[in-house]
């Protein structure tokens, strides 16, 4: 066995080996909003016009989120295209701001799927995910990679809705 000075190290390739101990998060999509999360979705989807959706994007890596602070504004349809271009899988994670919207499509490599609520959104290294919303609830919420370590590394944001 050829022992290494723990200087080399690397938080990313140290990240990379507790992933493939399988400690991913996963996606993980609602069938229908959970308690605590906004209701009337479809009403709430069918009532802006998508056609007018607001594209935001937010790109992830090795190990932050850029941008890291995002504002939404309530009643306003978004298309939220989160590109993940590290080497490691990165999740989109915040409960507060994900019980605080109206979900209308998440798609991913797999295809889209028409989900009312998100419960948790892990993209693979090199992929991309999109986000159809409305923002429904005021407040401000805390984001962050659950990937391990990834949020000690800095991987946190801010989300603000108004
Ligand atoms: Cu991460």
């Amino acid at each position: 066995m050829i022992q290494r000075p723990a200087t080399l190290l690397t938080p990313s390739i140290f990240a990379f080996t507790l992933l493939l101990a399988g400690c991913g998060a996963g996606t993980d999509l609602a069938q229908r909003p959970p308690p605590g999360y906004v209701g009337d979705v479809a009403a709430r989807v069918s009532a802006v016009d998508w056609a007018q959706a607001r594209p935001v994007t937010v790109q992830l890596d090795e190990f932050r989120f850029q941008p890291d602070r995002l504002a939404f504004e309530r009643g306003t349809p978004y298309r939220l295209t989160l590109e993940n271009r590290g080497n490691v899988a990165h999740t989109f994670t915040s409960e507060g701001f994900f019980k605080a919207i109206a979900v209308r499509r998440v798609t991913t490599a797999q295809g889209a799927v028409e989900t009312p609520a998100l419960v948790n959104l892990e993209i693979p290294a090199g992929q991309t995910d999109v986000v159809e919303f409305v923002p429904v609830e005021a407040g401000t919420y805390d984001l962050a990679c659950h990937e391990p370590l990834h949020s000690g590394f800095g991987m946190t944001g801010t989300i603000t809705v108004r």
